[in-house]
């Protein structure tokens, strides 16, 4: 609106700068020829609000982790008939909108994603967004919440969506690699658990049709030797075998992709072209579904944890 009045009142106004949020406005006037009168007009009386906003830059050299997580997914995959407890489409869908962020953020170095969450991992020293909490969240959480929908047909051919999922997001900082790693850690043994769990729970409800509540009891302060023993004796699954999706999660990385290109270049002497082979890399997405606890993962990746 202020911006308007502001147009109407000169002949000619280009607006250079960052923007109206935050950023320096800057009027270059061309017809009424007094930028003092503009600036004072842009530093109306009403410019002291912006000064409520606060600080929310992120601590410099520390990992910023973005974690999105599915707003009441216990009854939207009820709704949409997830398969229970894994449902392939879904994961693989998620999996779909954490690399379309991962395109979209070259920062990103590593994202790790189960059930209805994905943690972005941003590189130490990024200047995204000026490293802004609020900038990077809600940014990343809408680009996510926003590609689900996008793809979702893909993913779901044959189930009309029912309404727009949302996804919340938080911001925390790791100040240490071994940090970092624990964090990673921390989700990926969330995810197996959680999957050891259910897994139990729905074959105790589906196929020997205990009540839920009866199921519950039935696990009730059993420990994870104990489970694994109920699913080979009383429904022959083999938790190791289980697929790796299921247990481990997903990771989501950026290999360098080497391309070699032949090009006619002109020759130094310039007695005609000759044909020279150029090298490209490009970075490449990767999902894999593999330990991120142990060490074999980070020594085979090196430069996640050296990208600064
Ligand atoms: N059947 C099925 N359900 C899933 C799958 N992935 C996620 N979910 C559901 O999503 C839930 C995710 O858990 P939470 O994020 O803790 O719970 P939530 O209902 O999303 O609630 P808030 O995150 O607090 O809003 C699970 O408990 C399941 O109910 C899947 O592959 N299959
Ligand atoms: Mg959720």
């Amino acid at each position: 609106m202020f911006t308007y009045c502001l147009h109407s009142a000169v002949d000619k106004i280009y607006q250079t700068g960052r923007g109206s949020k935050g950023g320096t406005w800057l009027y270059k006037c061309q017809g009424l020829g007094n930028v003092e009168q503009i600036q004072q007009m842009a530093n109306s009386k009403f410019e002291y609000v912006r000064k409520f906003e606060t600080e929310d830059r992120c601590l410099p050299n520390c990992w910023i982790i973005v974690r999105v997580d599915g707003k009441a997914f216990h009854k939207f995959s009820d709704l949409h008939k997830f398969v229970k407890p894994n449902d392939d489409r879904s994961l693989n869908l998620m999996t779909k909108a954490a690399e379309t962020i991962l395109q979209e953020f070259d920062d990103i170095v590593l994202a790790y994603g189960q059930s209805d969450e994905y943690s972005f991992v941003f590189k130490k020293n990024t200047k995204t967004y000026n490293r802004r909490q609020s900038k990077l969240m809600t940014n990343i959480s809408s680009l996510f919440a926003a590609s689900y929908v996008f793809y979702w047909a893909d993913f779901f051919p044959d189930t009309k969506l029912q309404y727009p999922p949302s996804f919340d997001a938080r911001v925390v900082l790791y100040p240490s690699d071994q940090n970092l790693r624990d964090y990673l850690s921390w989700r990926q043994v969330d995810c197996h658990i959680n999957n050891q769990y259910n897994t139990c729970f729905w074959n105790l409800v589906q196929v020997s049709a205990l009540s839920p509540a009866e199921a519950h009891g039935r696990l009730k302060g059993t420990l994870a030797s104990d489970k694994n023993e109920l699913l080979f004796s009383e429904f022959n699954i083999n938790y190791n075998n289980l697929p790796e999706l299921y247990k481990k999660g997903t990771v989501v990385i950026k290999e360098q992709e080497v391309t070699s290109v032949q090009r006619e270049i002109p020759k130094t002497d310039g007695s005609g072209t000759e044909e020279k082979t150029f090298t490209k890399k490009r970075p490449k997405l990767v999902a894999l579904n593999v330990d991120i606890i142990r060490d074999t993962f980070w020594k085979d990746h090196p430069y996640i944890l050296e990208s600064s």
